[in-house]
Formats: structure tokens, sequence, C-alpha cells
């Protein structure tokens, strides 16, 4: 039977572990179990239960101070040491799991992890070895949306997570409860790069033409990057989210979902 995961990543406050609290909170509103895994070894608070902790594995501060290195390069060798230990401990972590249990990953925000350090890729590839199915769940603060050049910038980093890790991608601009004015949204959420290419060539200055048409024209062949927005106060837009990452994996088709309401020998299911 496959397991279900998810891998929540984005910039640095991006809103990813308040994702995951509000993925966590929904979930157990509806009677649906999932877990949630820490893989920021600098995470301090949790709103989550963790189930479990990359810093019971490896600890950012001993790091830092046995290796003297500074906050990133201590993290990148944190995520190293995980790479190396996951047939040891994640795999030993995850048989205390039930077989069907679906799993999210709170990653840390440190952009280069899922650009060019294969830490990810690495892991990807062990959680698909056990038969996980996985969504990367790219999250994005919905702030950048009202400066195109950010905006193209985050759809890049997305891209290119989507293609360095090669599993099921949903992008979530998070965040937009903030918005002064939520219609602006639209456009960034299935975008137009022609227009958005109009916009940049505006602010921009003429020798940078060229390149904007680049690399409009590489976000419009793979015509992959879009976006879902969520507003973590509102209930139906978590199920939203939550229901397009599940269809990307096939939750809910093949396995037996786990609600605890309908289960067998519940009150709700007995005849009338
Ligand atoms: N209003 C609002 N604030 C949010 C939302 N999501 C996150 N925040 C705030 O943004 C800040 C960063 O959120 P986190 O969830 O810690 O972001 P993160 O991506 O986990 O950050 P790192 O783990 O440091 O990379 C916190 O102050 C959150 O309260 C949201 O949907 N709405
Ligand atoms: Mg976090």
């Amino acid at each position: 039977m496959p397991r279900y995961a998810q891998l929540v990543i984005g910039p640095a406050g991006s809103g990813k572990s308040t994702y995951c609290t509000n993925v966590h909170q929904h979930c157990q509103s509806v009677g649906r179990e999932v877990s949630i895994i820490n893989l920021d070894p600098a995470a301090e608070h949790f709103d989550y239960p963790v189930a479990v902790d990359i810093r019971e594995l490896i600890s950012l501060e001993d790091v830092m101070e046995e290796l003297q290195l500074g906050p990133n390069g201590g993290l990148v060798h944190c995520m190293e040491y995980l790479e190396e230990n996951l047939e040891v401990w994640l795999a030993d972590e995850l048989q205390n799991f039930a077989e069907d249990d679906y799993i999210i990953f709170d990653c840390p925000g440190q952009i280069e992890l899922y650009s060019h350090v294969p830490v990810l890729r690495t892991f990807v590839d062990q959680l698909k070895q056990w038969d996980f199915r996985i969504c990367v769940v790219y999250l994005m603060d919905s702030q950048f949306a009202a400066d195109v050049p950010k905006y193209i910038s985050g759809c890049l980093a997305s891209l290119s997570a989507m293609v360095q890790l090669e599993v099921a991608h949903v992008n979530v601009l998070s965040k937009v409860d903030l918005l002064p004015d939520r219609r602006e949204l639209d456009r960034f959420l299935d975008p137009d790069v022609r227009l958005l290419l109009a916009d940049l060539n505006r602010d921009m200055p003429p020798q940078f033409s060229k390149l904007n048409t680049a690399i409009a024209g590489l976000l419009d062949d793979w015509s992959m990057v879009n976006f879902l927005p969520l507003d973590i106060a509102d209930e139906e837009s978590i199920q939203y989210v939550l229901s397009h990452i599940d269809n990307s994996i096939q939750y809910g088709e093949d396995a037996d979902v786990r609600i605890r309401d309908h289960e067998p020998g519940d009150d709700d299911d007995a005849p009338d």
C-alpha cells in the first residue's frame, strides 16, 4: 500500500510552518489523520504536534560550535547529515507510523536546499523507494505578487525545485489575508506571462528586455507555474489547497481514507 507525503518548501518566512499547523488543525477538525515531521534544525517553536524532529538527530547549535560554522553553513551540514542517515534514522522513525500514514515534512527555508544542494533530491528518492507518493508544496508569500520582478524570481525558484525534485508539485500563494485587494491576485494565480513581461519591461532599463523575454519564454514554455491562493483563516481555502495536493498524489483514490466519522462501526454508518 502506498504511503503519502507532502514536502513543504519555500523561501524563509513564506509560511511553511504556519501552513503545517493550519493543515493539521483542519485535518483534526474533519477527523483526518496527518503527522508532521520537522526537518528544520533551526526551528525552535512549534504550533503543531511534532511527530518526529530532526533536532533529535542533530543539533544546529552543536554543529555551529564544533565546526565553527555560521547558521547557513551549519544548516546545510545538518541536512547533509540527515541525507547520510536517512536509511538508519528516518527509516527507524517511520516504522512507528501506520502503513497508510499521511506525513507532512516541514522543511527549512534556505533556498539552496532545493536549487542545487542534492539533499532534498536524495530525500525524495528515498521516500519513493519506501513507496511514498510525494507532493512538493511550494509556498510563496503573496506579498511577492505585488512586485512583478519578485514574483518572477519566485516562479523561477519554484520551477527550479520542480525540475530538481521531479515529483508532483503544487504552488501556493500564502498570506492572502494580508492583501489589501484580493482582486489583484487573480493575474498571479494563472499568470499571462506576456502581460507580466510588459510590466517588467516598463519598469526596467531597455538593455534587460532580451533577458526578460527569455525568462518569460521559459515560464511560458513550461506553463507549469501557477498558484493556489491560501487564506489560513478560511477552512474552505485550506480544504481547496489540500484537495489539489491530494489529487496530485491520488490520495483517497486507492487508499483507505481514514475519516474517523465514516469508519465502519461508527454510528453514522449504521443503517437508520
Ligand atoms: N497573516 C498571516 N501571517 C502568516 C501566514 N503564514 C505565516 N504567517 C506569519 O509569517 C511569519 C513566518 O511564518 P512561518 O510559518 O514561520 O514561515 P516559515 O516559512 O516556516 O519560516 P522559516 O521556517 O523560517 O523558513 C510568522 O510570523 C507567521 O505568523 C498567513 O497565512 N497569514
Ligand atoms: Mg518554518
